[in-house]
């Protein structure tokens, strides 16, 4: 390279003629960083305002039961053990198991010869996989006054069928809650305890000897679904 040529090369980009695209090309950088500034600027505080912003879903519930029934006739004294396997709830797609309800009815009414005999009934905590310790869970009941005793079991974390409204960035956070496997796999175990109760002054053929007990077990089984709130 001549002297010559690199005095010319050297000077190329302020020639009189290069000068203007030179001071574009300058210019049109400085305006792409302060585009890409004020774009950063702008995420951050999209970010400092973020809580406030979250947007809002509706939850909702769609529920379906299952319920199977069983009567055993006890002997005074006498304990019984039911098994209800929920492998045998047909639980529809897209549905989760919820919460097992239970009511354990006696045969007899109280009345003017009835002398309403002991029941107790106790779902004994298992591998069932439920919130066995939650305070919603009424795992034992008695009754000696002819009444219906209610049990329950929670199943499914914060599950109580009703709708609320949740703060969540997108539906799929607005779901996640909703979107566990696995809950109510096992065998419901239930405790049947008879203590018979006859009238006194009741001739000894008319002796109340045992008890027809009806088992109602209803499985709450739920879709949840979220909507935006506009
Ligand atoms: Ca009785
Ligand atoms: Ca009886």
């Amino acid at each position: 390279m001549s002297s010559d040529e690199a005095i010319t090369s050297r000077s190329l980009l302020l020639t009189r003629e290069s000068r203007v695209p030179t001071a574009v090309a300058l210019l049109v950088t400085v305006v792409m960083m302060t585009v890409t500034m004020v774009d950063f600027v702008g995420d951050l505080q999209a970010t400092d305002t973020f809580t406030s912003e979250t947007p809002e879903w509706a939850l909702t519930f769609e529920v379906q039961t299952y319920t199977t029934q069983a009567v055993e006739t006890l002997q005074d004294d006498e304990t019984r053990i039911l098994e209800f396997d929920m492998a045998e709830v047909t639980i529809p797609e897209g549905y989760a198991m919820g919460s097992i309800n239970v009511t354990i009815t006696s045969e007899e009414e109280e009345g003017f010869s009835v002398q309403c005999d002991s029941v107790s009934g106790d779902l004994i905590e298992n591998g069932l996989t439920a919130q066995w310790n939650s305070p919603v869970s009424n795992l034992s009941g008695q009754d000696s006054s002819c009444q219906p005793i209610e049990l329950a079991l929670q199943v499914y974390p914060d599950f109580d069928g009703r709708s609320a409204t949740i703060s969540a960035s997108n539906e799929y956070q607005a779901m996640q809650h909703w979107l566990e496997e696995g809950w109510g796999d096992g065998v419901l175990l239930l405790e049947l305890d008879v203590d018979v109760n006859s009238p006194l002054g009741i001739d000894p053929i008319g002796q109340d000897t045992d008890e027809e007990i009806t088992v109602d077990v209803t499985v709450v089984m739920f879709k949840a679904n979220i909507s935006l709130i506009e």
